[in-house]
């Protein structure tokens, strides 16, 4: 094949979301390159993404970039990269905890991690958010095994289990639990909850933006008038979280709260940003749950969760295709609540592995310079 590049890559599936993973090796050095390559993997700004490895849909338009880690606290690095659908932009502001859940597996397949009989745990450093995760990847015999009797709702059937620890996340992508100093922040008349425990999170309770909370995501993403008042407040929102000009960036998420209708502690639908998530983010759901124990936040108010006396709190979130348990770790500070500790239960599976190919005149590895050692944001 004369005018066609081809990239080691495999096809994962990461808790609900799917994505291209590479070996940072794999890449090209500068960002510039890097972008241009991730658009023609995936076909952007196609919508469709015909002409690419992606699905037409934020959650299927996912890239990680793993290397081996120079820390001493970590196994590998991981950068992740959300690839645009109908534009041509791709966005490392935030890390996204579904792709996070292959990672492990990755890692061990491609040698970069060695794998106990048994469990083997993999220490993950995220580039993007310059915070750990610490994954428990089920590998019987030495081997990753992507079979099992684990079930996370938006998943048909059950997969072998991938547990994810995150420690000290708090702030991670803007600086503060609560980057703009307050637990509630009233815009243009709305309430609004603006946290980061991971992700940033603007929650809203749903009757405020004149909707239920309980539509199902193809209502909501056909109601242009909401997503345009939520992209106003959106807009606002951004430099108050110190994320600044938000316009290009996928964050924050705005997640709609209403009261729980399936047992859980609340429920949502969460916009990442313009399209409604068919379930809801790893991180996001961790910034949600965080909220929902912290007394005064828009949410907690009609949240159901409660913190034990030893400070644990299971928060059970409601979303549009089922639910989604936080185990969160907590402890009082300063007449507020602190997160420690944050964990939860995925599943991922290799879904193809080989060669993805891209025009050479896109990039032509040969023509440029040696490959970087290490991802870089
Ligand atoms: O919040 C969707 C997803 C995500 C990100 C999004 C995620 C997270 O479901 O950590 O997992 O918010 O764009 O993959």
């Amino acid at each position: 094949m004369r005018d066609q590049t081809r990239i080691p890559c495999v096809l994962m599936r990461g808790g609900t979301s799917k994505g291209t993973y590479f070996l940072a090796e794999d890449m090209p050095p500068d960002s510039e390159t890097r972008d241009r390559v991730l658009l023609a993997v995936m076909g952007s700004p196609e919508p469709r993404q015909v002409d690419g490895a992606g699905g037409g849909h934020p959650l299927t338009s996912k890239v990680a970039i793993v290397s081996r880690s120079a820390r001493a606290d970590a196994d590998v690095d991981y950068l992740f990269a959300q690839v645009a659908v109908g534009k041509a932009s791709v966005d490392i502001s935030p890390t996204c905890g579904n792709i996070l859940a292959g990672i492990g597996p990755f890692a061990i397949e491609r040698g970069l991690v060695a794998a106990k009989d048994g469990e083997t745990e993999v220490r993950i450093y995220m580039v993007n958010t310059d915070s750990l995760c610490i994954a428990r990847i089920s590998t019987p015999g030495g081997e990753v095994a992507y079979e099992g009797d684990a079930s996370i709702s938006g998943v048909n059937g059950t997969s072998a289990p991938v547990l994810l620890e995150f420690l000290g996340i708090e702030g991670s992508n803007c600086g503060a639990l609560l980057p703009t100093g307050n637990l509630r922040d009233t815009i243009d008349g709305v309430d609004v909850t603006c946290i980061d425990n991971g992700m940033p999170v603007v929650m809203v309770a749903a009757r405020d933006m004149g909707v239920t909370g309980y539509e199902l995501p193809d209502e909501l993403n056909r109601n242009t008038a909401l997503k345009a008042k939520l992209e106003v407040l959106r807009l606002k929102v951004g430099p108050m979280m110190n994320l600044g000009d938000v316009s290009q960036k996928v964050v924050p998420k705005m997640t709609l709260v209403a009261p729980a209708r399936e047992g859980g502690a609340v429920c949502t639908r969460t916009f990442i940003p313009h399209v409604c998530h068919e379930a809801i983010g790893v991180l996001g759901a961790v910034s949600v749950a965080t909220a929902l124990v912290m007394e005064g936040a828009v949410g907690a108010d009609l949240s159901t969760a409660r913190v034990d006396v030893s400070g644990r709190a299971a928060v059970s979130v409601e979303h549009p295709t089922g639910e989604f348990t936080v185990d969160l770790l907590t402890r009082r500070e300063n007449g507020g609540i602190r997160v420690d500790r944050a964990a939860l239960l995925r599943t991922a599976r290799s879904l193809f592995e080989g060669d993805v190919l891209i025009p050479r005149s896109v990039w032509s590895p040969a023509a440029t310079t040696p490959k970087p050692a290490a991802v870089a944001a």
